[in-house]
């Protein structure tokens, strides 16, 4: 096959592109020239973490979203690849919350294995994707960063897989300006560890207010306060957490908040979400769309409507993580290597209409995890990726919740089977509110030795 492909990121969903294709070859089918470029230095995307924020050795912005201290925020167990166990990886069973570290190992032990790190550029961001009508491919410039010099190059189709939570949204307040504190977006977060002492203000109410509003608490900081657009987060919080309705001002270091009351705070951290960045795209080939189910515009929640050559993964909000950009790659791979034939592009449009229309209707997270269910069970019935229980997922998803409610600080204590080997995660030696370190050695160490 004489067919190339570009992948953009090598994150776990760029990643899932090149794992999707390599199986195929290592079958014996006949794949395409895959070529994923990746604007860091090493693979693994956010999971890849970096001290570094704003810009980066090269001027590049920094992609890095994720702090130190983090924890998975949902089960492992919900995210296990299907072609490779975290019992594959490990050697045994591991608890059901790992740290960072411990995810970042068992993304790449699984493409290293694969042994696809050739197929990728690294320190090669993608500058622009420009649609060639006349020989029906793509004109892909990078720059490769290293030797400073851009390259044009020719393919058939492109995978966009560069994550949607790098490029902060970031409104503004009334006197936010002149607040005499620490003021950042949560894109720029790396440590808790200075605020221990501090009255904090996390203006959000999603998974990144949450995390990093108990992060702080855990490291030190003295108080807590969301303030909250839509609303409350409403978890059973401890003494020392607060949730306020939306910020209105900032006098000095005085927030005043919607329903008139107000509190002295030392720092903020905008948790207001990420925008969907694309700019190496043009108009007419770019996703617009805010943080959601199901995005407009992607036939399957992957294939670009109005040209099927271009193809995104992983541009849902996500419940599901690495196992469904594992679905989706497999189905773009099968689209590609024309197993898979597309629908007209009535039907096609009616397909994203119905999920559409049912995702609108959706009023709890319980809803909203089903929903995702019948998704990714959509795209599994289409392709060889090796059974997936994803109604066994569901049901750990809806205990997470559960779990959540009932201790925000003590969920991660929690441990779920492995819908792959059945197997139950053993208890982690340290309960998550006292477990300070975050390395994998101790992480993976036994209850004796680690203390
Ligand atoms: P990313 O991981 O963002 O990877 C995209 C890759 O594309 C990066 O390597 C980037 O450098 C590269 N790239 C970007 N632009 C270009 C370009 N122009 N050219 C070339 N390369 C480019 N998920 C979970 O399952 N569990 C969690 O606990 C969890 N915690 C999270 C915590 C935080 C703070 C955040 C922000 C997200 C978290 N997530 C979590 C969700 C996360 O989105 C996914 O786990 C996963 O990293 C998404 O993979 P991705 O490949 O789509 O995107
Ligand atoms: P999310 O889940 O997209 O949530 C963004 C939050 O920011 C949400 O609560 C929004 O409120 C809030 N927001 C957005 N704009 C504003 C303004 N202008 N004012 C106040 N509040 C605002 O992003 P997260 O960063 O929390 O999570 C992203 C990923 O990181 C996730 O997958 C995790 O695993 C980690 P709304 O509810 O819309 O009113």
């Amino acid at each position: 096959m004489h067919k190339r492909v570009a992948v953009i990121g090598a994150g776990p969903s760029g990643l899932a592109a090149l794992r999707a294709f390599e199986t195929a070859k290592r079958a014996g089918a006949d794949v395409p020239e895959v070529v994923c470029f990746e604007k860091q230095a090493n693979w693994g995307g956010l999971w890849n973490y970096t001290w570094r924020t704003g810009l980066d050795e090269f001027g590049e912005p920094v992609h890095g979203s994720m702090y130190r201290y983090l924890w998975s925020n949902g089960p492992k167990e919900c995210l296990e690849f299907a072609d490779y166990s975290f019992e594959q990886h490990f050697g045994r069973p591991i608890p059901s919350y790992p740290p960072r570290a411990v995810l970042h190992d068992y993304i790449a032990g699984r493409v290293e294995k694969s042994g696809v790190r050739p197929y990728i550029r690294f320190c090669t961001p993608v500058r622009s994707v420009e649609w060639k009508p006349e020989t029906k491919t793509f004109s892909v410039t990078v720059k490769d960063l290293v030797n400073d010099r851009h390259e044009t190059s020719e393919f058939d189709h492109v995978i966009v897989a560069n994550g949607h939570f790098s490029v902060p949204n970031v409104p503004d307040f009334e006197g936010i300006e002149a607040f005499p504190g620490r003021v950042m977006h949560a894109h720029d977060f790396r440590a808790a560890d200075e605020f221990a002492g501090k009255n904090v203000l996390l203006v959000g109410a999603s998974y990144s207010a949450e995390d990093i509003g108990i992060q702080c608490y855990k490291y030190g900081a003295q108080t807590i306060t969301f303030s909250y657009r839509t609303k409350p987060m409403g978890f059973d919080w401890p003494e020392g957490f607060e949730e306020k309705p939306l910020l209105q001002k900032l006098v000095g270091k005085t927030a005043y908040f919607k329903d008139g009351t107000s509190r002295e705070v030392d720092a903020i951290v905008l948790c207001t979400g990420y925008q969907h960045c694309f700019p190496f795209l043009p108009d007419d080939l770019r996703l617009k769309t805010n943080n959601r189910l199901y995005p407009l515009g992607l036939y399957k929640g992957v294939i670009w409507q109005d040209n099927p050559q271009l193809m995104y993964i992983g541009m849902q909000d996500q419940y599901y993580t690495f196992n469904m950009f594992d679905a989706q790659a497999w189905f773009a791979r099968d689209v590609i290597l024309g197993r898979i034939a597309l629908p007209s592009a009535e039907e096609q449009e009616a397909d994203i209409r119905q999920w559409r229309a049912r995702e609108e209707e959706l009023t709890n997270p319980f809803e909203a995890i089903d929903f995702q269910t019948d998704y990714v069970r959509d795209l599994l019935s289409a392709t060889d990726y090796p059974f997936l229980d994803v109604d066994r997922v569901a049901a750990l998803f809806k205990e997470w919740e559960h779990h959540k409610e009932a201790g925000i600080l003590t969920y991660r204590d929690r441990s779920y089977p492995s819908t792959l080997t059945g197997n139950m995660a053993p208890v982690h030696h340290t309960p998550w509110i006292q477990a300070l370190d975050d390395s994998l050695a101790t992480f993976l160490a036994v209850k004796e030795a680690a203390e």
